[in-house]
């Protein structure tokens, strides 16, 4: 078995994730390669070292350039907030690393085509951790479509709700709430949410060409964390819905927003063809709602699969049917698909310029919002 080095840049939320994918992977899939833990950076020294000791990272850096520079190192991961996914990448793929990003691609399209050009010129392996693909009721929902068993798509149909930022009270920036500082985050919800719910779309239906959308923000100033009293105005959206033309002719929605109380993490999709539907929501993520019209008429109805057997999606690799996996196991299937990729010479997917053709469908999304008019998306 091959070891494959990471350095790791941030340590929030995702930095845990990932870690803890790291830390899991061979235990529970035979691989080529073994990801091992070589060094996190972050610019809080204090904070990075009590991160690397708890995860079990080898050594910590400061200085995410002094990181790339490491002849120790051989990927990088980056869990930073999205400004620095830029700079960052380029810099990786420009000292021959594999370069790992974590989603949205970048602040823009702009930025990701600069960050697509610099990974295919250096010709880096390269993965957008988009980790829903890897949820195993999703998995089998692309391949009960890719089958052929409902036919021709009429309808998409998608919704990504939260509520954690209904209070006025909550500030923006810092290391915590970043995802509300336009500056930092370079969207709300369309780059956060529906990004997700754009990646998983493509994967499942194909291609958009056009869309129209309307945003909002609700609460048009907010504090600067760690700042008592000075206000910014939210250059986020808080909201968004958009109209969508697929290539194969299908037509779909989108809606996402902060503000739906109750709703805490609900990604949804529902996707109706002639044949049969699938219909998914991650707040029951084992489960996948299958209709099949072919079933005889008298059994008409839609089955609930507990999408927990051997044979479906990534469940092998884990307990006896009807024990249930979670939300740290799609990142762990990431790794896996990642080091699969490396070893049979098949990109993994989302590469970067997968993730780049979902940027531009946001920045279409947003510039449709800002116009009133439909837009054509351009292509990756
Ligand atoms: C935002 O609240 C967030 O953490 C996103 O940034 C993640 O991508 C999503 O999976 C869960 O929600």
């Amino acid at each position: 078995m091959k070891d494959l080095n990471i350095g790791l840049i941030g340590y929030g939320f995702m930095g845990r994730a990932h870690s803890n994918a790291y830390r899991k992977v061979n235990q529970f899939f035979k691989l080529g390669y073994r990801p091992v833990m070589k060094a996190a950076c972050a610019r809080d020294g204090a904070q990075i070292t009590e991160f690397a000791d708890n995860w079990g990272w080898e050594s910590v850096e400061t200085d995410w350039r002094k990181l790339i520079a490491r002849p120790d190192i051989d990927a990088i991961d980056i869990c930073s907030p999205n400004v620095t996914h830029h700079d960052i990448a380029i810099e990786a793929a420009k000292a021959g690393k594999m370069v790992l990003c974590e989603k949205p691609l970048a602040m823009n399209a702009a930025e990701g085509r600069a960050m697509v050009d610099a990974i295919e010129k250096a010709g880096v392996a390269n993965m957008v951790w988009f980790n829903y693909r890897r949820v195993p009721a999703i998995a089998l929902a692309k391949q009960i479509m890719d089958e052929g068993r409902i036919g021709r798509v009429f309808h998409y149909r998608a919704k990504y709700l939260q509520d954690w930022t209904i209070s006025a009270k909550v500030p923006q920036g810092g290391a915590t709430l970043w995802r509300l500082d336009i500056d930092v985050a370079g969207s709300g919800v369309t780059g956060d949410l529906l990004a997700h719910s754009i990646d998983t779309a493509i994967w499942l239906n194909g291609p958009v060409e056009a869309v129209t959308a309307m945003t909002e923000t609700f609460i048009k100033e907010r504090e600067v964390q760690g700042q008592p009293g000075t206000l910014k105005p939210v250059g986020i959206d808080d909201a968004c819905a958009f109209l969508v033309r697929f290539r194969n002719g299908s037509i779909g929605t989108f809606e996402s927003t902060r503000y739906a109380r109750g709703r805490k993490n609900q990604n949804t999709f529902e996707v109706n063809g002639e044949n049969g539907s699938v219909c998914f929501d991650l707040e029951d993520a084992h489960r996948l709602q299958y209709f099949d019209h072919g079933d005889v008429s008298h059994l008409h109805g839609w089955r609930d699969l507990l999408v927990t057997d051997s044979d479906h999606p990534y469940m092998g690799h884990w307990w006896v049917p009807g024990c249930v996996i979670g939300y740290e196991h799609t990142f762990i299937h990431a790794v896996a698909d990642f080091l699969t990729g490396l070893e049979t010479g098949v990109a993994v997917q989302p590469d970067f310029r997968c993730a780049l053709q979902t940027q531009l469908i946001c920045d279409s999304v947003l510039e449709s919002a800002r116009s009133g008019q439909w837009v054509k998306v351009p292509e990756a």
